[in-house]
């Protein structure tokens, strides 16, 4: 953790190097090939090694690089080595890195329309459905603009697991959030949902939360359990609840220049990787969550603890008012994503 911090200062440091990085095209070293020309596609993520989406990175890396045949290396960089996911976005933003991972936790700060997938209750209970929700042309042609708004291309939505409240006791109704200091991502609709729940919601970034558990800044925290599990959450915390309330949803985007600066081939190429990692990276989030849950229980010391349906419904209800709330900070386009979002999931219900 403290490595993590250390990194997180040295932003300035990098950013510099990131920016005097050469130009994407390089020639090949070796005289007595012919000259190969080589790019560099830089895929920065929001997690550490190991993580959801280092597995989705180090994926999308070998498949470019073997179609491509060496022509495009992908480096990628893990959290830590660059600095907040915010700060992640607007390198995107500027041109700086090419790819990179943006949760709307964090993004909707940016662009509101996306704090839809932070909504609470609005995805299925199924991952399935939500899996084919998430990667539905009608919802990414709703988002495209935003996006793209903000100098960003979004090339895919994922879903990582179902967020889990962690804290030292279990909470297994609105009641037990009672001025609870729960920390959530940074943007402000995130902050409503926990409001509703009548909680004291403190908003910090990811590389802050473990300091903040240790030295009882906040009493809980929300998050995928394969995010407790490496970020190490679980050893400040006795209880795990599961209200499968929402998933932790990220989406994948690019800089808008770069973009739109690729070749056709290039373009095929990654919206072609992009559609074959839907499922892959489902597969990997389920079994990455199903054995951390494993390691964290084998450990000792953590109660899991899942809410009854009856539990979930007052919750639900509860968290019905942020939808407006919504709407009120992303307007017409946030309503229709929205709407567009709920039709999506009903239609698609087994
Ligand atoms: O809680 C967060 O801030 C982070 N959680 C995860 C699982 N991924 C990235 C995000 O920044």
């Amino acid at each position: 953790m403290i490595n993590l911090l250390r990194s997180l200062s040295g932003l300035v440091a990098l950013v510099v190097v990131l920016s005097a990085c050469s130009p994407p095209a390089e020639e090949s070293a070796d005289p007595s090939s012919e000259a190969i020309e080589t790019v560099t596609w830089r895929f920065a993520l929001e997690e550490v090694e190991g993580s959801v989406q280092d597995a989705y990175a180090q994926e999308f890396k070998r498949r470019i690089e073997a179609l491509s045949d060496g022509a495009i290396e992908v480096e990628v960089y893990p959290y830590g080595s660059l600095g907040t996911s915010s700060q992640i976005t607007e390198m995107l933003q500027s041109g700086a890195l090419e790819l990179a991972f943006a949760s709307p936790g964090h993004l909707a700060d940016a662009i509101p329309e996306v704090g839809v997938f932070t909504l609470h209750f609005v995805l299925s209970d199924d991952d399935e459905v939500n899996r084919q929700v998430l990667s539905h042309p009608d919802l990414h042609a709703l988002l495209r603009d935003p996006y793209r708004d903000e100098d960003l291309e979004l090339l895919a939505v994922v879903q990582e697991g179902w967020m889990v409240w962690s804290g030292n006791k279990p909470l297994r109704t609105p009641a037990d959030f009672e001025n609870f200091q729960i920390r959530t991502m940074t943007s402000p609709i995130l902050v409503e949902s926990y409001r509703a729940y009548g909680a004291n919601p403190t908003p910090m970034p990811y590389a802050e939360v473990y300091s903040g558990l240790q030295l009882g800044q906040i009493d809980g925290q929300v998050n995928p359990i394969f995010a407790i599990e490496e970020m190490s959450f679980y050893e400040e915390q006795d209880y795990l609840t599961s209200g499968r309330h929402a998933q932790f949803v990220a989406t994948v985007a690019a800089s808008r220049r770069w973009f739109d600066g690729l070749s056709d081939e290039q373009r095929s190429m990654v919206e072609n990787v992009r559609d074959e990692l839907v499922e892959w990276i489902d597969r990997e989030q389920l079994r990455y969550n199903a054995e951390r849950l494993e390691i964290i229980l084998d450990e000792g010391g953590t109660e899991w603890v899942e809410l009854t349906e009856e539990e979930r419904d007052a919750f639900r209800q509860a968290s019905l008012e942020v939808r407006d709330i919504y709407v009120e900070q992303a307007g017409e386009r946030g309503r229709e994503i929205l709407d567009t979002l709920l039709d999506l999931v009903e239609q698609h219900q087994p």
